[in-house]
């Protein structure tokens, strides 16, 4: 078999995708993901200009030895924009032999080690009441388990905990980056009231999680981790800036809270300290992000030795075709922890057919040869890519943060 063509759509159902369709001489063809939100058209001009003309004719069975031509061939390696285009060439691969096979992608992966993978999704609101009401919804409604973020009095809403416009399209994605207030000394002493009142309100069965989107220093997340401790959290997200490795040392000596980190990581190297001294308990790559199938099952092998779970980054960016995959690895890799799921637009949904579903709090992958995820081109063109950015934070002095 040979690949013959690689196209690459950008369109926007919502939120902005990079979808890689790699066709093959016999017919069959497979798609990737490779989308970084915020910074499309890089991971396009990367793709078209440098990455297809190199593998035109070559066999897509061959998907290890592409992963290190286009990771080490590069010379530069690693970076965002690089590890997209692998990834989404990647998952391409992984779609043309599974399907030629006609097996679903996690039987090439060790097959199911469970018959559907536990997921949490988001509740944000403006006061603790309104969070408090959303999360007892979400228990309701079956999940078993839930992220809780709340606005900030004396604050305007952020990112995350504004009314539910923000998880949605449009919100407080802008065409240029919003520019965000964050203060640290409001933010600390009301977290641990929030989940005080949810314990109360949903008692002890539900699973709850907390994203702090490296916001803190190593001695301020250590502070929030010991002050959360009586409320048992499944997980304290991203305290702290995720590229000091270092910084988790002091972060992780002063609290039993478990630690997730890891959805802007793209290659096993921004967690060896991380995961070889077992500072963190979850580590939340996402297949778009971390060079596809292949990239997220070195990970999780990895980290396996040192009893470091997986938590697949999930947010309505990572396309239902990344989550597809996401799926498969998340069925059948033994140190599964959980996915994040926090749904799609409608135009999306429409935009990407697919063999995943979703049922009260669960994601089951499928019988689908492939990933079973596939885009439709008609509806594609239907939402053309229309510019949109993360925000941006700063301190109430005007000083440039982390958000
Ligand atoms: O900031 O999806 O856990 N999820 C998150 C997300 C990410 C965005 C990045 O594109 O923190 O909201
Ligand atoms: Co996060």
């Amino acid at each position: 078999m040979k690949i013959t063509d690689i196209k690459i759509i950008v369109a926007s159902p919502g939120r902005n995708f990079v979808t890689v369709k790699v066709y093959t001489d016999q017919g069959l063809y497979g798609i990737g993901d490779a989308t970084v939100n915020g910074r499309e058209k890089a991971v396009v001009a990367y793709l078209e200009e440098h990455v297809v003309p190199c593998l035109i004719g070559r066999d897509p069975f061959q998907s290890e030895d592409i992963w290190h031509y286009l990771y080490r061939g590069a010379y530069w390696r690693r970076g965002p924009i690089t590890m997209a285009a692998i990834s989404g060439i990647d998952m391409a691969l992984w779609d043309i032999k599974a399907k030629a096979a006609g097996l679903p992608l996690y039987q090439l992966l060790g097959g199911k080690s469970r018959d559907r993978v536990m997921v949490y999704k988001h509740v944000g609101g403006s006061d603790i009441a309104e969070v408090v009401e959303g999360v007892a919804a979400m228990q309701e409604q079956g999940l078993r388990a839930v992220r809780a973020q709340v606005a900030i009095p004396g604050l305007p809403p952020i990112y995350g905990t504004g009314d539910s416009t923000d998880q949605a399209a449009g919100g407080m994605i802008r065409p240029l980056p919003n520019e965000e207030v964050w203060a640290t000394h409001k933010y600390l002493p009301l977290v641990p009231k929030l989940f005080e009142k949810l314990r109360d309100t949903v008692g002890w069965d539900l699973h709850l999680l907390h994203d702090v989107h490296h916001r803190l220093t190593p001695i301020e997340a250590a502070r929030l981790g010991r002050d959360l401790e009586p409320y048992r959290l499944f997980w304290l997200e991203d305290a702290i800036p995720a590229e000091l490795q270092e910084g988790f040392r002091l972060f992780r000596q002063h609290t039993t809270q478990p630690i997730a980190v890891g959805e802007i990581f793209n290659s096993v190297y921004d967690a060896t300290t991380l995961i070889s001294e077992q500072l963190i308990d979850y580590l939340r790559v996402t297949s778009v992000h971390a060079g596809g199938v292949t990239g997220l099952k070195k990970m999780f092998d990895f980290a396996a030795i040192y009893h470091v779970r997986s938590a697949c980054h999930g947010p309505m960016d990572v396309s239902p075709v990344a989550m597809g995959c996401n799926i498969h690895v998340d069925t059948a890799i033994n140190n599964f922890g959980i996915q994040e799921f926090s749904g799609y637009t409608e135009e999306t949904l429409e935009m990407f057919p697919r063999a995943w579903s979703y049922e009260a709090g669960f994601l089951e992958a499928g019988e689908a040869p492939g990933h079973g995820v596939d885009i439709d081109e008609d509806v594609a063109a239907k939402h053309p890519y229309s510019p949109a950015y993360l925000p941006v934070a700063r301190l109430e002095d005007g000083t440039l943060t982390s958000w």
